[in-house]
């Protein structure tokens, strides 16, 4: 991959992810076959979330008063909020706003539905739009001024404890749903000056893209009491007290898609975790004059077989050559392409090629199943152990800033370094190296910050970022 950014684009139109020739900035539209990774990839985040979530949906309008009644929050948003003045020709009273996410049009009605302990906690999410006038570069996927797939949780409680262990909830969900994806992250918390509008802290998982930079992937809030003092979200306690209620918010966006095929793909293409494929298997005819009808015959044969053990399969009996049929399939990411022919036919097996190897194997018809369940299992551990060696390859450790941001500029990467963690030494590291802090995390080791010269609470972690 000689430039990421160009093959990032291209992909997205080669393999029919979204067009982007949509004429707003910043906002696209999902093609069937981008839509299908889409919808898999959502499937798989709300099998997780609906263990103990209750899935929503609220309007997408917040009324003016509303969106700027927490004061901080709003200040975050100001310059990133598209608004709605008239209605046909009237001019509204009230200006609403299209929401660039959805505290503010719901903890309103948070504040109507508890009364007390026994409604807590309250957890619940929703998948939606969501709209940012972002003014930074915009890019399909990664940032866009319509966000499509933005999946917000939002989580009430009784006490900070229990926020605090919904946050480390929330950590593990999103762990296990990159995992599945075989999505790698590092996960830190955010530097003060870099968290969400409104919350205590900010824990972000941020995965590595091929050229270097690094993405944010997903987020998880600590709210506290801020916006339920601000919305007035109060409950009664088991002893008759009306308190306050803790709350945190975690969201994931369209990112996810970008982050699929950034991490995975190659020369070839991209390269589709099983899970989401929209298509797992491809099936090829191979076909010969007169045995073309036996052969279509034995694809759709074992298509059904497929299917009935739950296989995404698609026959391709288009009338083209085989070998653009593999060079498309391969394009799009299809996991597995199986090829059949008369001799194979003769033989009783079938030819099966790998996408993430491109190795090609010869499997028994009889125990077809079992062995490409194992075959798509290995695909996804394989991509899942590749991206995770790359990602841990480019983290590196400097003695020095200068030295670190040497790196930076030659390999890029990530850079973790021993830091105080005080905020003038760290807008003062971000200064001198014209690099981000990404974040932190707990030091394990004690040493002395790279800045300062002061004992170093942190390990903390410098990138250029999207
Ligand atoms: N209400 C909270 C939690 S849902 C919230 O809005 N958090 S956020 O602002 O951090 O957004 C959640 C995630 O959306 C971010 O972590 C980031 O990965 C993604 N995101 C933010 N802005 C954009 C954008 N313009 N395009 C694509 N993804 C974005
Ligand atoms: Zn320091």
């Amino acid at each position: 991959m000689i430039d990421f950014s160009e093959w990032f684009h291209n992909i997205l139109e080669e393999a029919e992810i979204i067009d982007s020739r949509y004429p707003i900035k910043g906002m696209n539209v999902w093609l069937p076959y981008g839509f299908q990774l889409r919808k898999h990839t959502l499937k798989i985040l709300r099998n997780i979330l609906d263990r103990d979530h209750q899935e929503t949906l609220f309007p997408l309008l917040i009324p003016e008063d509303q969106l700027e009644k927490e004061s901080i929050h709003v200040k975050g948003f100001e310059d990133e909020v598209y608004w709605i003045t008239h209605g046909g020709l009237t001019k509204l009273n009230k200006k609403l706003a299209l929401r660039p996410t959805s505290e503010t049009a719901m903890y309103p009605m948070f504040s109507l539905w508890i009364r007390s302990h026994t409604d807590l906690p309250l957890k619940i999410y929703q998948i939606v739009n969501t709209f940012r006038y972002e003014t930074k570069h915009t890019r399909p996927l990664i940032r866009v001024r319509e966000i499509t797939t933005f999946k917000e949780a939002h989580t009430v409680h009784g006490t900070m404890e229990e926020a605090e262990e919904q946050v480390q909830e929330a950590i593990r969900l999103y762990k296990e749903f990159f995992n599945s994806l075989a999505i790698p992250y590092i996960i830190t918390k955010r530097p003060p000056w870099d968290k969400f509008p409104g919350s205590n802290y900010t824990i972000a998982f941020d995965t590595l893209l091929p050229d270097g930079k690094t993405l944010q992937i997903a987020t998880v809030h600590n709210l506290g009491q801020t916006f339920s003092k601000t919305f007035n979200i109060k409950f009664e306690t088991p002893t008759g007290e009306h308190e306050y209620a803790y709350q945190t918010c975690y969201g994931l966006s369209d990112r996810i898609i970008a982050s699929i095929i950034a991490v995975h793909g190659d020369d070839s293409g991209l390269r589709l975790p099983p899970k989401v494929a929209p298509y797992q298997i491809i099936i090829v005819p191979i076909i010969f004059k007169e045995e073309a009808e036996e052969v279509m015959k034995a694809c759709e044969e074992i298509r059904y077989r497929l299917e009935d053990s739950g296989f995404r399969v698609k026959l391709d009996d288009r009338d083209i050559r085989a070998g653009r049929k593999y060079y498309e399939w391969e394009m799009k990411g299809a996991p597995l392409r199986i090829e059949i022919g008369p001799r194979d036919l003769k033989k009783k097996v079938v030819v099966v090629a790998r996408r993430d190897t491109k190795e090609k194997i010869e499997i028994k018809l009889e125990n077809l199943e079992e062995k490409i369940d194992k075959i798509l299992h290995d695909i996804t551990r394989m991509l899942r152990e590749e991206a995770w060696k790359k990602m841990r390859e480019n983290i590196r450790t400097a003695p020095n800033l200068k030295e670190a941001k040497k790196i930076i500029e030659e390999k890029k990467g990530i850079i973790s370094f021993p830091w105080c963690g005080n905020e003038e030494c760290g807008k003062n590291i971000e200064e001198k190296i014209k690099v981000d802090i990404l974040g932190v995390s707990e030091a394990k080791k004690k040493s002395s910050c790279i800045n300062c010269g002061k004992e170093a609470e942190y390990k903390a972690f410098l990138a250029k970022t999207y």
